[in-house]
């Protein structure tokens, strides 16, 4: 296994999400590196071929660092219900069709559940996180949350938030603040959503405090 790589300077946040970009820049505020998205460069969408979330990851991440000649940072991530054999899973962002349509995701969630008239409503995100360098090298990360799929509650957040109560919280992550749903403590390392945990382990491998 190869060495970790420290970033510095600039970086590409490999996303075409608005709500991921947010959670992504304000994990990387407090380590001085210069985060530049992939919308801001013009840089095209790859085809997200990969079986796995972190070949996603990887895929995005090593297709902006080509494009761009700078290191860059990427998330694939998704909602694995239970009930539902894993899905939405892979195919999360899928599942909002073209218009990018998650009110009609989660009530295909509700609908699927509902239909197999289960009870059990226990789900997990994922998020993958590499850091990709223009030569080749690198860096994955992996965090999960834990919880339940309720009735949607609230309007923070992006995605499939509303329909989520991680375990121990009493509000969805669509009635938390970003802030509350990273739930980063950096003195302990301990951190909420699967994003700012799997955010932990690369900021501890690859950045410094500024
Ligand atoms: P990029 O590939 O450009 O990053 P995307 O939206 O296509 O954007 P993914 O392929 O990783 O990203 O799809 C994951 C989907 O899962 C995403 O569209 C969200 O709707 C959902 N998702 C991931 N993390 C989430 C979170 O923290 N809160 C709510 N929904 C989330």
């Amino acid at each position: 296994m190869s060495a970790h790589r420290l970033l510095t300077g600039k970086v590409v946040i490999a996303t075409h999400n608005p709500g991921k970009l947010v959670e992504m820049r304000e994990l990387l505020a407090p380590f001085g590196v210069e985060a530049v998205s992939a919308g801001e460069l013009g840089l095209p969408e790859p085809d997200e071929t990969g079986t796995m979330f972190s070949e996603n990851a990887a895929i995005k991440a090593e297709a902006a660092a080509r494009a761009s000649g700078l290191p860059a940072f990427a998330d694939d991530s998704g909602l694995c219900v239970n009930a539902l054999d894993g899905a939405p899973g892979l195919f999360s962002a899928r599942w909002a069709g073209p218009s990018k349509d998650f009110s009609a995701a989660m009530a295909r969630i509700a609908h699927e559940l509902d239909r197999r008239g289960v009870i059990e409503r226990r789900a997990h995100f994922v998020s993958a996180l590499v850091i990709a360098w223009p030569d080749g090298h690198a860096e994955t990360f992996e965090g999960r949350v834990f919880g339940e799929v309720v009735p949607p509650r609230g309007t923070l957040g992006f995605g499939y938030d509303p329909l989520f109560l991680p375990d121990g919280h009493a509000r969805t992550f669509g009635e938390m603040s970003s802030h509350e749903k990273h739930g980063v403590d950096w003195l302990t390392g301990a951190a909420l959503s699967h994003r700012a945990r799997a955010f932990v382990l690369l900021a501890e491998a690859c950045l410094r405090r500024a």
